[in-house]
């Protein structure tokens, strides 16, 4: 039998890497779509490079024409659009860039399977911040499901909305088999450096590295805030020093899993017999600062307070408070889970960065 085939726009991002890894496993051909670049954007899947199953084109899905080239070259079984600008904070600073990757993107990949590759099963990354400060309220429970109305707060929310909103006109209209899934946060040790959670084990796990390397003690760690760095003393008695790390707000809600256990939900929706809207979540939800309790107890450090400084720059204009998704319909209907809770996430992300920091001293 032949193999199915498919396309992935965004692969080099976090979610990409593990799909296409899912798809190869899975016997798949797999067409990665990456831009064009002055530096190598591919860290994340080379060391896929050797499969013969598994090829990279370059395009972007704000040109119209290299999207409509590669669906109609590659005719895929199924297409996954991963592409976007995905930081909420930046879209706030780039609102017209972010419209045209998110919103247009995905409107130039419907459009190229409506005229090229009708049969091409289409899977949209929708996202949990076209919710903004929405919930449904269940007695004391508050909760995001497929039901909760969207009301978004950003312009990254305000284009996934947009795109959201035409894979349904497209399954409506010409009966294209495009799926929605509404992915809560979603992280991993591949995770952007400018997301939040990344952001904090990447600075716990130089923080450890360092004190490990100078023997130092956690709980000899002072903060100096005129001069913006925590110091400690070192075994010979040398002092050491790091910057603070400086975070916005820590008290907004997220409803935090591991991407690997997401890119699996991806794939079950493509392959039902209707295409329909999942939420995809844990069901649990943290504050900024429980992740930060969760990773700082990694290195065996309680209290963070004097390390972690409040930069107002990080705050947004507007900001999303509270995500808690109910992933029922996508434990019934797909038979999905979750296998990896919020503590162990934490913890997996920084062993993997303490991993990659004591590569970089060697
Ligand atoms: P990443 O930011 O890690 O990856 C985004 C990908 O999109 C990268 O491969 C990037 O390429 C690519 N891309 C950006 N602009 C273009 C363009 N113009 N043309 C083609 N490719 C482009 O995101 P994630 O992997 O975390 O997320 C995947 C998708 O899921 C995104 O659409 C995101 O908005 C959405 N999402 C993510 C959630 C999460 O918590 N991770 C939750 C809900 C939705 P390059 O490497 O060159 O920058
Ligand atoms: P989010 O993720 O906006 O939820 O979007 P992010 O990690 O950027 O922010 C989570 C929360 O942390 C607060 N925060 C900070 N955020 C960043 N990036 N940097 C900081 O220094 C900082 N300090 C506090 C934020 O204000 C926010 O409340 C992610 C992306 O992956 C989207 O693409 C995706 O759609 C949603 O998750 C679901």
């Amino acid at each position: 039998m032949k193999n199915r085939n498919a396309v992935i726009f965004g692969v080099t991002g976090q979610d990409g890497s593990y799909l296409s890894e899912l798809l190869l496993d899975k016997g798949y051909i797999v067409v990665g779509v990456y831009r064009r670049s002055s530096v190598d954007t591919t860290c994340r899947i080379s060391h896929l490079s050797d499969d013969v199953n598994f090829t990279l084109v370059c395009g972007d899905v704000a040109d119209s024409g290299s999207v409509s080239s590669i669906i109609t070259k590659y005719r895929p079984d199924e297409c996954y659009n991963l592409a976007a600008q995905s930081h909420v904070g930046v879209s706030f600073e780039q609102p017209e860039l972010t419209f045209r990757v998110n919103a247009i993107g995905t409107l130039n990949i419907l459009e190229a399977i409506r005229n090229h590759s009708p049969s091409t099963r289409f899977y949209q990354a929708s996202t949990s911040e076209m919710f903004g400060d929405n919930y449904t309220q269940d007695g004391d429970e508050k909760y995001q499901d497929e039901q909760t109305a969207l009301a978004p707060r950003s312009p990254y929310a305000v284009a996934k909305v947009a795109a959201h909103n035409l894979v349904h006109t497209y399954r409506e209209s010409y009966g294209i088999h495009g799926s929605c899934g509404i992915l809560f946060n979603h992280e991993s040790e591949r995770r952007g450096e400018n997301f939040v959670t990344r952001k904090i084990t990447k600075y716990v796990a130089a923080l450890k590295v360092a004190l490990d390397r100078t023997g130092g003690d956690a709980s000899q760690i002072k903060s100096s805030v005129i001069k913006e760095i925590i110091y400690w003393p070192s075994e010979d008695g040398s002092v050491y020093s790091l910057p603070h790390l400086e975070l916005g707000n820590l008290d907004s809600h997220r409803d935090w899993g591991h991407a690997q256990d997401y890119v699996l939900a991806m794939w079950l929706m493509v392959q039902q017999e209707q295409p329909s809207d999942y939420v995809i979540a844990t069901g649990e939800t943290n504050k900024v600062r429980d992740f930060l309790d969760a990773a700082f107890a990694h290195i065996g450090i309680d209290d963070w307070s004097d390390i972690v400084v409040i930069n107002p720059d990080f705050f947004r204009p507007a900001e999303v408070e509270y995500l808690r998704g109910r992933p029922s319909k996508a434990e019934q209907d797909l038979l999905w889970n979750r296998n990896i809770s919020f503590e162990n996430l934490a913890q997996r992300m920084v062993d993997s960065d303490i991993k990659e920091t004591v590569k970089d001293y060697e």
